[in-house]
């Protein structure tokens, strides 16, 4: 029987599709004594490498075996606050944010930046629906970002905008497409490659059961190279990281660590804290500052 390394693309409850390169899809079960002490949801997620056994008949195949991963998007799931991997080996994560209709919450975005950049993935802000709101409105989220370094980019799928420079930005990458739901991820989607079918308003559709009830990401192979990953809207989103590696994913916080009094600050309440003052001269924005304490108090 051959064995063959392949790529998840998918996952349903029972089942992994594998795409190993050609035309079709690889219906694989997974071999759980291989993976013995790994929590299940772990296994293996979209976008892992594994080595797979497969028959000529239709019968599914196994996966024998998972690659190391090079990277990782994750949450802690509040049910039981174990890691969900929502994607390995991405190369970035674009968070997708509307200003308007959903609201934009930044707190949300900095959640995100904080599981890329824990994870190993670039992160990169998409303003999405620029349409529906102001060139000001617009400006004052972008130009924060942007001051810290991220590439931002402002999309608009009615006026077209915005979509070269992502199809761009994702050729030959692998990318994650992440956000609260209703900004647009999948009309993003669905506007760079119209022929994929790529559903829109997800959330709004039926519940319940159906292929669809996994709540997992989907992967996409991009003609010209590369992989997009779908992924459901998330209303809020925590991070699997510990409170005290919290401010070494807050980039502009990164020339401060190690300045404050006391060994272990987490940067609130305690005196002589180089964060804070930072941030009382202007140099840490408001906006991230806030974030950064909204975000500890809640890990
Ligand atoms: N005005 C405007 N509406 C948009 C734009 N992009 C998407 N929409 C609309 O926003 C709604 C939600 O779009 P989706 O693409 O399903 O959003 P999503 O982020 O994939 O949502 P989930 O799958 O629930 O996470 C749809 O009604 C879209 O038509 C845009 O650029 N401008
Ligand atoms: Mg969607
Ligand atoms: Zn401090």
């Amino acid at each position: 029987m051959p064995q063959i390394i392949g790529t998840v693309i998918r996952r349903t409850k029972n089942f992994y599709y594998v795409d190993i390169g050609d035309a079709e899809l690889r219906l694989c079960h997974i071999r759980a004594n291989l993976f013995y002490g790994n929590s299940k949801t772990n296994l293996v997620a979209v976008g892992d490498e594994v080595e797979i056994e497969t028959t000529d008949s239709n019968k599914a195949g196994w996966i024998l075996n998972k690659l190391p991963r090079r990277t990782i998007l994750s949450r802690r799931q509040s049910a039981d606050s174990s890691e969900q991997v929502l994607a390995s080996n991405a190369d970035k994560v674009l968070v997708v944010a509307s200003i308007r209709s959903p609201p934009l919450r930044n707190v949300l975005i900095d959640r995100f930046f904080v599981a890329g950049s824990y994870g190993g993935l670039e992160n990169v802000l998409i303003l999405s629906k620029a349409d529906l709101s102001t060139q000001e409105e617009i400006s004052s989220i972008k130009n924060l970002y942007l001051s810290l370094g991220y590439n931002v980019l402002v999309t608009s799928v009615p006026e077209s905008k915005g979509l070269d420079s992502l199809r761009k930005l994702m050729h030959k990458q692998t990318s994650v497409l992440c956000g609260h739901s209703g900004v647009g991820k999948s009309s993003l989607i669905r506007a760079l490659f119209p022929n994929w079918k790529i559903r829109i308003g997800s959330l709004s559709g039926k519940t319940g059961k159906g292929r669809h009830t996994t709540r997992m990401a989907e992967m996409y192979r991009i003609p010209s190279g590369g992989y997009v990953v779908d992924t459901p809207g998330i209303r809020e989103f925590q991070p699997a990281i510990e409170p005290n590696e919290l401010d070494s994913h807050f980039v502009e916080f990164l020339p401060y660590l190690g300045e404050c009094r006391f060994k272990g600050c987490t940067h609130r309440h305690e005196p002589q804290c180089a964060i804070k003052e930072a941030y009382k001269e202007e140099k840490i924005s408001e906006k991230r500052y806030k974030s950064y304490i909204s975000i500890y108090e809640s890990l």
